[in-house]
């Protein structure tokens, strides 16, 4: 994520509620903003007014220090069959996982007025569908939840007729073990799930599960877990030598003893504002995804990330259509445009996360400074110690149960 792309996130964050201006002025003095540039920036969003109402998102990208990103200059593909578009399109995704301003690219170029949704987490996405949530069409589940989605017969089939961009995607990002043939899921981004610490507030270096389940007294209640329960009690299952998807009573025993050990050292369980705990300093320590590590270290450049010596996750995301998609045309359209070279180049360089698409990499439209970040991209050695977080079926009830015990004990 660039500078400019940190500047328009905290802007976005002010200015719907979630950051009061006392920390806005903070977070962007952080970023090396002096004062005059911040009161234009401030005035451009809306006046000097203590208010953190939500103003013209458009407002925070018209100034220098927020360089708006450039337009997409192209028009609808011949591909598309434009008489086939709907007006409206409803996209279910996870929080802080899109660079606002493709949508209105996407409503710009094909008249299609997209409404986002969002959840943070691949159970708190499946409980909604399975709950009876209707009239999303595109989702973006992770690998092990594309499984249990095909299993439950809720994917269409995807149209390469029109997911034309599908050429554009890295051949070592397609065929998945969760969708060998690519029939429901086009990648969309992919990372790893290790853990983010301050490195001014800590000055030895951190290298494994162990400092994050057994901490040093410094890290009382300043530490941060994703609120993930296989993220979570796969990080302490691979702290204890296990598989990541290891289901046995014994090991899950282990896991939990591991975790209640840990709670009061755990200031929040959150998956959508640990980069901001941990840039605030309220959090010395977190459990992050990549991208929220280059979100955290564009704003704070003590903050570093690290893959644990006993191995952490691998994931990749997903762009798949509903079966119950009310727009399923509209939708093949949306996610062919999601991975046109510049729309991937123009996301990535905001979201921060890796990208599989291949084109935007080699046309140079991500930053290079995260293509050439190893912590944003392992390299080969490193993999041998990631691992895939799989379906595990009925056993997933047992991680349910854990998981409530151990955030209401
Ligand atoms: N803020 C968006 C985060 C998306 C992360 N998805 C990763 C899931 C890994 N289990």
């Amino acid at each position: 994520m660039t500078r400019s792309a940190a500047i328009a996130r905290l802007l976005r964050q002010w200015q719907t509620g979630r950051m009061t201006r006392r920390e806005l002025i903070s977070r962007l003095t952080a970023l090396g903003l002096s004062m005059s540039a911040i009161t234009a920036l401030l005035s451009a969003c809306g006046g000097s007014s203590s208010s953190n109402q939500s103003n013209s998102a458009s407002g925070t990208q018209s100034t220098e220090a927020t360089a708006k990103p450039s337009p997409i200059a192209r028009g609808i593909p011949d591909y598309v069959d434009k008489t086939k578009l709907a007006k409206e399109l409803n996209f279910f995704n996870w929080s802080d996982y899109i660079e606002p301003g493709l949508l209105d690219e996407f409503e710009r170029i094909f008249g299609v007025k997209v409404t986002q949704d969002t959840y943070d987490s691949n159970e708190d996405l499946l409980a909604k569908l399975q709950g009876g949530a209707t009239g999303y069409d595109v989702i973006v589940p992770s690998d092990y939840t594309v499984s249990i989605l095909i299993k439950l017969n809720m994917l269409e089939p995807l149209d390469y007729s029109v997911i034309k961009s599908i050429s554009n995607i890295d051949p070592n990002n397609l065929k998945p073990y969760y969708d060998p043939e690519n029939k429901y899921s086009v990648p969309y981004m992919w990372g790893t799930s290790g853990f983010g610490y301050n490195t001014e507030a800590i000055k030895q270096e951190l290298s494994s599960w162990k400092d994050v389940f057994e901490p040093q007294p410094a890290l009382q209640k300043k530490i941060v877990m994703l609120n993930d329960e296989r993220e979570v009690i796969g990080a302490a299952l691979m702290y204890l030598g296990y598989s990541i998807n290891e289901t046995s009573d014994e090991a899950l025993a282990k896991a939990k003893s591991v975790l209640m050990q840990q709670k009061p050292a755990v200031l929040a369980y959150t998956s959508n504002n640990q980069t901001d705990l941990l840039v605030s300093g309220e959090a010395l320590l977190a459990h992050l995804w990549t991208g929220n590590y280059i979100q955290a270290h564009n704003q704070k450049s003590t903050i570093t990330y690290v893959i644990p010596k006993e191995g952490c996750t691998v994931w990749q995301d997903n762009l798949c259509v509903l079966k119950s998609a009310p727009h399923k045309y509209t939708a093949m359209v949306f996610i062919d445009f999601l991975n046109w070279p510049e729309v991937n180049g123009r996301n990535t360089n905001y979201i921060g996360y890796a990208s599989p698409n291949k084109a935007a990499r080699e046309q140079k439209l991500i930053d290079e400074s995260m293509l050439n970040d190893p912590k944003v991209y392992p390299p080969q050695d490193v993999w041998q110690r990631l691992q895939w977080i799989k379906d595990i079926g009925e056993a997933t009830q047992k991680f349910d149960r854990l998981w409530t015990e151990v955030k209401t004990a």
